[in-house]
């Protein structure tokens, strides 16, 4: 059905370079970076070029000269190319979730549903080329007729992190592309390969020369090309705080639009009368899942006196039981951690933990298993409090810790004791602390009796304080990044 399998094939040989996508032709990078895989380090996954500074200036410079032909094109064809990209996603879930898994080291179900994600989404924006509107508004002048639309921004540049390989790259460019915008995609070093092999589809579902660009390498050469060029109109980037401080000073300093999704620290609160079974596996899916490697995780477990002891003893027998090995093993439930250095970070914060007073109910040990990877025991804090560096600062492992608090007042004003904003959860049966807590938790996503982590493909994604910055992604919210309005008065 998809003619590129012998290529995929050939290129999947780690032997073979894998190549950056640009101006239309597929070339060499200047150095080439080995894919490892986290689960077992001794498993390489292939070659993957590095661009130079001068080749990420030419896909710069290709995405441009595409533009002005590429945004007034037909809609049809953008339709038909993100709905060409869709099928194939979909067609090869399988394949492409098992060397998600493989390079990123979430567990085979997850890296499956993350594919899964990452087709709907460009299944979504396809029809989304079809729905984009204007509007006609009467003038306060007799005569004159107001037009308000919605023009394609330019070229965007994106930089997307490890830890979503296929979905993330796919809610940037899916609607770059849609709304008529030329592309520079810039993928983490650590997972190159879903980044590769999407942009392989892409490129073979038509679009042409020039409007997509695939740039893989290094943050300070590829990176930092980008936030230079003044030929970049625009740039979404998700990552950390750190490094989205620098795209935000470059952006300003280039008078260009831009967008940021960076860290959470988000709170689960869970009421005295909540289902303590729905709390529990809220806890393990937020915390834990995708070895807690989400900005969307809950990280702060905020916990009402009354449940406090049950709720602890149910999720340390919740976390008895996870199994933590090979991301591809299917009855694997935790993955490994995704590099060294973030095993290192998560160490250093367990060990900060401790030194800060906070007792260690569960886990934290490194774990060996039968191939060598950056395994480690899920770990639960308890007895923390709100100042804690453990409660303040991004973790991004499967470490997670719980507040003890009298009651909801508490609880929500806890919650919000965050430089974060992004995602915020609550269990209860209670509708009137449900209600108040939609509307009080600052965060630009809520959740009750649900998870933190986990969300929908067709609704505005984002967050508030040092979570986000910048328009909403995803849904049809995502016109508002990746469009300029202009409103047009006529005397006809
Ligand atoms: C999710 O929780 O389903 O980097 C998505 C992240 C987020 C995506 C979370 N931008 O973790």
């Amino acid at each position: 059905m998809f003619e590129s399998f012998d290529r995929e094939i050939r290129n999947s040989d780690s032997m073979t370079m894998h190549q950056n996508f640009i101006g239309g032709s597929w070339i060499d990078g200047q150095e080439a970076a080995d894919n490892i895989n986290p689960s077992d380090t001794g498993d390489i996954i292939g070659s993957y070029a590095r661009a130079s500074r001068q080749q990420a200036e030419d896909a710069i410079g290709a995405a441009r000269a595409a533009f002005p032909a590429w945004s007034r094109s037909g809609i049809q064809q953008r339709h038909d190319i993100l709905a060409k990209v869709a099928s194939e996603i979909m067609a090869r879930k399988d394949e492409l979730g098992r060397l998600l898994a493989r390079e990123e080291g979430k567990t085979l179900a997850e890296a499956i549903g993350e594919v899964g994600r990452a087709g709907q989404i460009f299944d979504f924006f396809a029809g989304e080329v079809l729905r984009l509107a204007g509007e006609k508004i009467a003038s306060t002048r007799p005569g004159v007729e107001v037009e308000v639309t919605r023009e394609p921004v330019g070229v965007i540049g994106i930089i997307t992190p490890w830890n979503f390989p296929i979905a993330i790259p796919a809610w940037k460019i899916a609607p770059a592309l849609a709304y008529g915008n030329c592309v520079v995609f810039k993928p983490a070093e650590l997972v190159p390969g879903s980044a590769w092999a999407l942009s392989d589809i892409i490129v073979r579902a038509g679009a042409p020369e020039g409007v997509f660009n695939l740039v893989m390498g290094r943050g300070s050469v590829v990176g930092e090309t980008m936030l230079n060029d003044d030929r970049v109109d625009a740039i979404t980037f998700t990552g950390s705080v750190a490094t989205g401080k620098k795209v935000a000073a470059a952006c300003v300093e280039h008078m260009r639009k831009f967008q940021l999704e960076m860290g959470g620290k988000n709170p689960m609160v869970v009421l005295d009368d909540a289902d303590l079974k729905v709390a529990v596996e809220c806890a393990v899916n937020g915390a834990y899942f995708s070895t807690g490697q989400r900005c969307t995780a809950s990280s702060r477990l905020i916990v009402t006196e009354g449940i406090h002891d049950k709720f602890v003893d149910a999720l340390t027998d919740r976390l008895k039981g996870l199994v933590v090995d090979d991301a591809l093993d299917t009855a694997t439930h935790i993955g490994p951690v995704v590099d060294q250095s973030q095993l290192d970070q998560d160490n250093s914060y367990i060990d900060i933990g401790k030194a800060e007073g906070a007792n260690l109910a569960w886990g934290g040990e490194r774990l060996n298993r039968s191939k060598p990877g950056f395994y480690l025991q899920p770990a639960l804090f308890t007895e923390t409090t709100s100042d804690m560096r453990i409660n303040r600062e991004e973790i991004f492992g499967p470490v997670a810790s719980v507040m003890r608090v009298k009651d909801y007042e508490e609880a929500l004003a806890k919650a919000n004791d965050t430089p974060f904003g992004l995602s915020s959860g609550i269990c209860t049966t209670s509708l009137k602390h449900a209600s108040h807590f939609r509307r009080n938790a600052e965060a630009g996503m809520v959740m009750v009796n649900l998870p933190t982590a986990g969300v929908d493909y067709h609704v505005p994604f984002g967050g508030r304080k040092g979570s986000s910055y910048g328009p909403r992604e995803q849904g049809r919210y995502a016109a508002e990044f990746y469009t300029v309005v202009k409103t047009a008065y006529t005397l006809p």
